[in-house]
């Protein structure tokens, strides 16, 4: 009889696992407790290419019977059904552990609070300047790369494959090992599926677990808590950093990004940062990474420099919106955690108008009111978190010197945000719509409320039209 492979969950990872797996010819049993119209319309994809889906119901005894168990990094560990198999001593896999049995190349794994899909595309697009036959995928999402499992069923597979993984992911993994493994920052987030920072680290450095002698880390050098993550795992462990000081081998000198690599005769400049063709602090560490790891993997350092003149800009993160009557409106909705937005805060000298908000997470807010005074004019607070976040940064900013900004609540939708912010702003300004907060209190993902954002400027369009 063919293998039994169960899969839980419905959605992009489900049913990529399950094209792969129905693919290599192994019988299919898909299960999601939703039923609705996106999952029907799965339902139905699936079903066609023979698999048994059901929906509304996890059928325990089916997915016990299984050779695999696939599971949606979605599901959250205490979901009955994880709890149920856990209570039977029954083991499932992550949908990029169950890709990579199948994915015969080399593989880059790239993890990280904040950076990763940016890091992960850009590594893909570098190994494509070099020539290499490289594609990226994983968590990535938003329709910029597949699941893990798509890229298995390229024929042939690709010669390398750039994987971004998530936490939830790599939770879930038992021989995951990358040839190359790239940690691109580390905080606290997702604190509403963590208890505490451990239990996140512990997920986060399974990226480490299965390490050999030939492996390579690239890691995140002015993070203590990146280089605590990947601890003395097996392998060469390189740093990338701004500042050159602590002798990483990426950096900035002079305003020129940099590697020093050993054997390779001394530094190797790359192209001047501000030839890069997209903005941020963070974009700078982001390059910095990709550059490394397209060096490690012997992309010439010409071809490097031609790909980090053309790096792809990526919706939702720091994207120029608009200028309006003087005011620069920029869309940074992934800016889901309070290290993103406060890296998108420090890209600006000011004055500076910026929204924050959303689904609270529990992450301590505290930490934002740094970068507030002196750069800062304004700050709206919107939905779920507002009130948490107004008294978390009053409080903060007392002890701070300069300029405190003026933090104010907004009620209502995201056109009355917009009009808010627009009448606050004065020529000159940028509005940065960073929220530091997940957008599950209102939109279905972060790209629809940038999206909604970019619509809401559009809709306004300036100064007395509100
Ligand atoms: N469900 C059950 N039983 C349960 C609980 C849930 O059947 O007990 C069902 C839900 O009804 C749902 C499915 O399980 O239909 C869960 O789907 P999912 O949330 O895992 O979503 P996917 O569409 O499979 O998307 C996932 C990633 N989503 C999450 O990790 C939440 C996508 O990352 C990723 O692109 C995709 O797999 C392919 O790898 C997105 C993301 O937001 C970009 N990731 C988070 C992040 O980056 O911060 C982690």
């Amino acid at each position: 009889m063919n293998a039994h492979t169960a899969i839980l969950g419905i959605g992009a990872s489900g049913v990529a696992a399950a094209r792969l797996a129905l693919a290599t010819g192994e019988s299919v049993y898909v299960s999601d407790l939703r039923e609705d119209a996106s999952t029907r319309a799965h339902a139905r994809e699936l079903r066609e290419l023979g698999a048994d889906v059901e929906l509304g119901h996890h059928d325990l005894a089916r997915i016990k019977a299984a050779s695999t168990i696939v599971v949606s990094p979605g599901i959250p560990p205490g979901a009955p059904v994880l709890s149920a198999l856990r209570a039977a001593g029954i083991r499932w896999i992550s949908e990029p552990e169950f890709a990579v049995r199948f994915l015969p190349g080399s593989l880059i794994g790239v993890t990280g609070t904040n950076g990763k899909t940016t890091t992960t595309l850009w590594i893909a697009h570098l190994l494509k300047a070099g020539g290499l036959d490289a594609e990226a995928g994983g968590n990535v999402g938003g329709g910029l790369a597949p699941a893990a499992s798509l890229l298995a069923l390229r024929t042939p597979p690709p010669a390398w494959v750039v994987l971004e993984m998530s936490s939830f992911q790599l939770a879930d993994t038992e021989h995951f090992a990358p040839d190359v493994g790239v940690v691109t920052t580390f905080s606290m987030d997702h604190q509403d599926r963590y208890p505490d920072l451990a239990s996140y680290a512990a997920d986060k450095a399974r990226l480490f677990q299965n390490a050999r002698p030939r492996d390579r880390w690239v890691l995140h050098g002015a993070q203590p808590s990146v280089l605590a993550l990947a601890g003395g795992a097996p392998g060469t462990h390189y740093h990338f950093a701004l500042d050159p000081g602590e002798g990483p081998a990426a950096h900035v000198v002079d305003g020129v990004l940099t590697l020093i690599l050993d054997g390779q005769g001394g530094a190797i400049p790359l192209i001047p940062a501000d030839e890069l063709p997209v903005a941020g602090g963070h974009n700078l560490l982001n390059a910095l990474a990709s550059a490394l790891v397209a060096a490690l993997v012997g992309v010439s350092p010409e071809a490097i420099r031609a790909g980090l003149r053309t790096l792809p800009a990526l919706p939702h993160r720091m994207a120029p919106v608009g200028t309006l009557h003087g005011v620069q409106w920029i869309n940074d909705s992934k800016a889901t955690n309070v290290e993103a937005a406060g890296m998108a805060l420090a890209s600006f000298a000011g004055p500076v108008v910026v929204l924050l908000g959303g689904k609270d997470k529990g992450e301590d807010f505290s930490p934002l009111a740094q970068w507030l005074p002196g750069r800062v004019r304004h700050v709206l607070l919107f939905g779920q978190a507002a009130v948490r976040l107004e008294a978390s940064l009053s409080a903060a900013l007392k002890g701070l010197p300069g300029p405190a900004p003026i933090l104010e609540r907004v009620e209502g939708d995201m056109d009355h945000l917009v009009a808010v912010a627009g009448r606050v702003a004065e020529p000159g300004d940028v509005v940065l719509f960073a929220p530091a907060c997940s957008s599950f209190d209102a939109f279905a993902n972060y790209e629809a409320r940038g999206l909604a954002f970019a619509d809401a400027v559009a809709r306004w369009g300036g100064p007395g039209r509100s």
